[in-house]
């Protein structure tokens, strides 16, 4: 464990004085892991005291600063962004500032400040247990180029992380351990009597409590090209989009939300030479018949696009079996893929099994959604990617934001809500840029709906779309 170079006297005067302010808090308390610990921490009250504040900061930094020098200090948001900005004021180092908001767009950069490629970040946190925040920092800041080789805390729980990041090559400095904290409390006579007893067990139970990372926790997966992807897919339709997209050089696809059969046949028409897969919400069509899907399949025939029928199935199996296979619309019969939600349960795919045993078509589980307040967050999302983890054969990707570390590279992540020019609309839909979702949150293809079909010039602006999201996946090489 690298701990501190501080002597013990430093160390004990600070967590007194994190013990006087309530950022150290002494009793019982019940942790969200149903440990009952003596011990509650919240450094966030540190900024109610900015000379305790700038000493923490300054000792953080002498506890790395014999091992690194770095180019430039980024906090964790938000709790060590003022102490990361101490750091900075203080020994003079720039900053930069990773912006946490699930979105950006337009000119709105994900890391904030003056850098060149190459730089090194001192990453600096208020404390860890799994390594997860500080994970998806490093992450982006990777994203643009930068390395980070340290990571300096002022507490390690002791739950994990240093082994997490260590595997990631990131070395963990931390000013003290959970043990170390404890440890002064009780020399100083701040633990006695019952609460003592309390201690012991609590470190006991602490010791053998690895916080796993979250199967959402973000990772820099190795770049792994479409081609190969192609052999390492499950789902026939995943196969034949990872091979389609190697050979057109497109990964994009285009939400045609018309409602006229010929406004969607012409479009389909103009942009079939660009795109990788057509989505459809048949639904919507006012003069929809057999005819229509025909002679869109003819234009996806000569095109060599997929269709993608994005009916958001949610029932119980039973229901949706009759509703992809039967009904006006029949979509099994023509539909290379359709999405479904999960909020029915993982039985919701065997509604589908049998009719796409033998068509091999692919479904795409709603990860994420891009509009405003969705739901599908946390939990939600990781059951979803549980839910085709174990579906392979039928589940042939995500729609999502980001790839997240167990969406492996046989699935295609599709990430629909982007727009050059737009943060969204009036119905909470949001936008990002297809850099920005190829690039940067690493996910596969990009759904582009009004950006396309409501220019005056479709075609064009699909070259456009095009050229972005092909040029953002080939830099990842
Ligand atoms: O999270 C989602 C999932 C989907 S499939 N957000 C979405 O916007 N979609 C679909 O993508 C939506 O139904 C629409 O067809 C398309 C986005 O269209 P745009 O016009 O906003 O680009």
């Amino acid at each position: 464990m690298t701990t501190s170079i501080l002597s013990k006297e430093e160390i004990k005067e600070l967590v007194l004085k994190l013990n006087e302010i309530g950022a150290v808090k002494l009793g019982e308390f019940k942790l969200k892991s149903g440990i009952i610990s003596p011990i509650y921490i919240d450094l966030r009250v540190t900024v109610s005291s900015p000379v305790l504040l700038a000493s923490i900061a300054s000792m953080m930094y002498k506890t790395v600063y014999a091992q690194s020098k770095p180019e430039l200090v980024c906090g964790v948001p938000y709790t060590a962004l003022p102490i990361a900005t101490g750091m900075s004021i203080a020994h003079n180092i720039p900053m930069v500032v990773r912006r946490k908001e699930a979105k950006a767009y337009g000119t709105k950069q994900l890391i904030e400040g003056i850098f060149k490629e190459g730089d090194n970040v001192l990453v600096v946190e208020d404390l860890v247990t799994s390594g997860a925040s500080v994970l998806e920092t490093v992450r982006d800041l990777n994203s643009v180029g930068l390395t980070v080789t340290d990571v300096v805390v002022l507490l390690d729980r002791q739950q994990g992380a240093k082994q997490e990041l260590e595997k990631r090559g990131l070395k963990l400095h931390s000013v003290f351990t959970m043990e170390e904290l404890i440890n002064t409390l009780v020399e100083a006579g701040k633990l006695t009597g019952p609460t003592l007893e309390l201690v012991k067990n609590f470190l006991e139970a602490n010791k053998n409590v690895v916080v796993p990372l979250p199967s959402s926790a973000p990772v820099r997966a190795p770049f792994v090209s479409f081609q190969e992807r192609a052999k390492l897919a499950t789902n026939p339709t995943a196969n034949k989009l990872f091979q389609l997209m190697a050979s057109k050089k497109t990964n994009l696809a285009v939400a045609v939300d018309l409602t006229v059969k010929q406004e969607i046949l012409d479009l389909a028409e103009k942009i079939g030479s660009e795109i990788c897969v057509l989505k459809t919400h048949v639904d919507i069509v006012q003069d929809y018949d057999q005819q229509f899907i025909k002679d869109l399949q003819a234009i996806a025939a000569k095109h060599n696009f997929l269709i993608f029928e994005d009916r958001k199935f949610a029932d119980i199996g039973n229901t949706v079996k009759y509703q992809f296979e039967n009904g006006v619309y029949e979509i099994s019969k023509w539909a290379d893929m359709v999405t479904i939600h999960g909020v029915a349960g993982p039985a919701i795919i065997d509604g589908f099994r049998e009719s796409i045993k033998t068509t091999g078509a692919g479904l795409l589980l709603l990860a994420q959604m891009s509009s405003k307040g969705s739901m599908c967050v946390g939990e939600y999302t990781n059951q979803m990617v549980e839910m085709g983890k174990s579906n392979q054969d039928a589940v042939m990707g995500f729609i999502c934001q980001e790839r997240l570390s167990a969406m492996s590279d046989n699935f295609v992540l599709m990430t629909p809500g982007v727009q050059f020019n737009s943060a969204g609309d009036s119905m909470g839909q949001q936008y990002n840029t297809p850099e920005y979702v190829i690039k940067e949150k690493n996910t596969d293809v990009i759904i582009v709906g009004r950006g396309i079909y409501k220019s005056s010039n479709p075609k064009e602006e699909a070259i456009k779309y095009r050229t972005a999201s092909w040029s953002a996946y080939e830099s990842k090489q």
